[in-house]
């Protein structure tokens, strides 16, 4: 897919989109109806006349399993990251066969740079000067509380002054007027970064809106900061990202986006941005983030706007999480290999509890991998990590508490640490650091001062074959698929709620 239109159009075909033709205030009604929609599992929705703009709004496009399936083009997340996992895993190729497959993985690799092109849709109409007006845009207010409208969905393009890498990253921003708005970078992220490295105190900004959705996820995506993610875009999507040069600022912004936004940041410009009804499912409070100031406006003609709205989980960002989840999982192998899965649990908000299950292999192997968390990039941030083993579904949540409230001595297993936390917990005592609780529900070996640990229960495999055989026999309803499946493969309500 290059842009949103292809996008828009599968998802129609597949019955996934639903127009809404009235008009619709971006004033705190849309919220409502997203907000009833994505708990239904509804489609994503095309709000055709936003009160006060002439562009149509885009919401809900990422609000499933199913369409982040779509936009992935996978029958399940598992499937990306397999794609990633094939390319990270190259080894050093034996025969002729294998260097051929290796090869065409280092090409996959090749293949994902971005290329320039000079067709650019999203420059068919360009403002300048008194011209700016994010007034056109159906910008929402989401929340009552929030003090005024936010761009939610937008891919923040900036470049590190010293090396000139690429980064983009998803951040909220606040309209101050119609050419100016705050830049909501948290202390933990590149783009705030770039900003900090600038020698001559001010940064070039871009900022995309209405991507292909492989591309807007990326923006989303925590990679290390000297990784374009536009090349992840590249990547995942088996063909390049088509760039053009931004017209009055030195950086290159998606040629099929539906809107650029160009300008400025400086350091030594910050105002009160927020509160702001935020993914915490609390108004974040308001506090000092640099102005983004505007040089140029660019569009489609016919530009559709892309919005989302976060709040008290679930909600649509639910399923860019769990993307990441899912594709970071290959990397997060690499480096601690005993790492068989992980789960985020959206209810945690992502940064407040993460389980992991390991092939356990000496005492202490717990506190080993809760550690290597509490030191990966932005899993750092994680409050809470739950250590199971590796039999354990990670995604049940009923098997996890099982698990932590058999195999837990809270006086041996439970640690407490410190470190950094994520910008917006209001919970500790000072912003951005505080305690890390740490539970190792694995099954305890003797070194680990456990008393000889008891055998778990289960059926022997002769007697579930022969009363999977026999099963039409007793007759009972339930098929013996189905008996057998409520006890290893049930899932958590939370997990049904977001697949319906
Ligand atoms: C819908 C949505 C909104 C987000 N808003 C912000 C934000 O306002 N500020 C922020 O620092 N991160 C925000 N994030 C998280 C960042 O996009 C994410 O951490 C990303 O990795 C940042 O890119 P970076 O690693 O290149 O800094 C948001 C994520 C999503 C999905
Ligand atoms: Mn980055």
């Amino acid at each position: 897919m290059r842009d949103l239109r292809d996008w828009i159009a599968l998802l129609e075909r597949e019955g996934e989109l639903a127009r809404v033709s009235v008009e619709v205030d971006p004033d705190l009604e849309i919220t409502e109806i997203v907000d009833r929609t994505v708990k239904a599992g509804g489609p994503a929705l095309l709000f055709e006349r936003p009160k006060g703009s002439s562009h149509p709004l885009l919401i809900n496009q990422f609000g499933t399993e199913r369409r982040m399936c779509l936009a992935f083009g996978v029958e399940r997340l598992d499937d990306i990251a397999q794609r990633l996992e094939d390319v990270l895993e190259l080894q050093p190729p034996q025969g002729l066969v294998e260097k051929v497959k290796g090869l065409k993985r280092l090409k996959s690799i090749a293949d994902s740079m971005p290329k320039t092109v000079s067709r650019a849709p999203v420059q068919e109409v360009v403002l300048t000067g008194d011209d700016i007006d994010l007034g056109r845009l159906p910008i929402q207010r989401c929340w009552p509380g929030d003090p005024a409208p936010f761009i939610t969905l937008p891919a923040v393009i900036t470049a590190d002054p010293r090396t000139g890498t690429r980064n983009v990253g998803m951040y909220r921003m606040q309209v101050i007027d119609r050419s100016s708005t705050y830049m909501h970078w948290q202390i933990h992220k590149d783009g705030r970064a770039d900003l900090l490295a600038a020698e001559d105190g001010r940064i070039p900004v871009a900022v995309a809106l209405g991507l292909d959705p492989v591309s807007a996820y990326s923006a989303s995506a925590p990679l290390p900061k000297h990784i374009d993610e536009f090349m992840l875009a590249g990547f995942l999507k088996g063909e390049p990202v088509e760039l053009v040069h931004a017209r009055t600022v030195d950086l290159d912004v998606p040629a099929n986006a539906e809107i650029v936004l160009e300008g400025w940041v400086a350091k030594d410009e910050v105002g009160l941005e927020g509160p702001f009804g935020d993914h915490t499912g609390y108004y974040t409070a308001a506090e000092p983030f640099p102005v983004f100031r505007l040089s140029a406006m660019t569009l489609r003609r016919d530009a559709i706007y892309p919005s989302i709205v976060v709040g008290k989980p679930p909600q649509e960002d639910a399923w860019l999480g769990k993307a990441t989840e899912r594709i970071f999982l290959p990397a997060l192998r690499l480096t601690v290999p005993e790492i068989v899965d992980y789960d985020l649990p959206v209810a945690g908000a992502f940064h407040n509890c993460a389980i992991v299950s390991i092939r356990k292999a000496f005492p202490g192997h717990a506190r080993k991998v809760m550690h290597a968390v509490w030191g990966l990039g932005m899993l750092s941030l994680t409050k809470c990590v739950i250590v199971v083993d590796a039999h354990v579904d990670v995604h049940d949540y009923a098997q996890v508490t099982f698990y932590v409230g058999a195999n837990v001595d809270p006086a041996r297993d439970v640690v407490l640490s410190e470190g950094p936390l994520d910008h917006l917990d209001h919970a500790p005592e000072r912003q951005f650091v505080g305690g890390k609780l740490g539970i190792d529900a694995t099954a305890k070996l003797p070194g680990e001062g456990a008393r000889p640990w008891p055998e778990e229960i289960e059926m022997s495999a002769e007697i579930k074959a022969l009363v999977d055989s026999r099963w039409s026999e007793y007759g009972l309803e339930s098929g013996p698929s189905a008996a057998a499946g409520v006890t290893r493969h049930s899932s958590s309500p939370l997990r049904q709620l977001l697949r319906r």
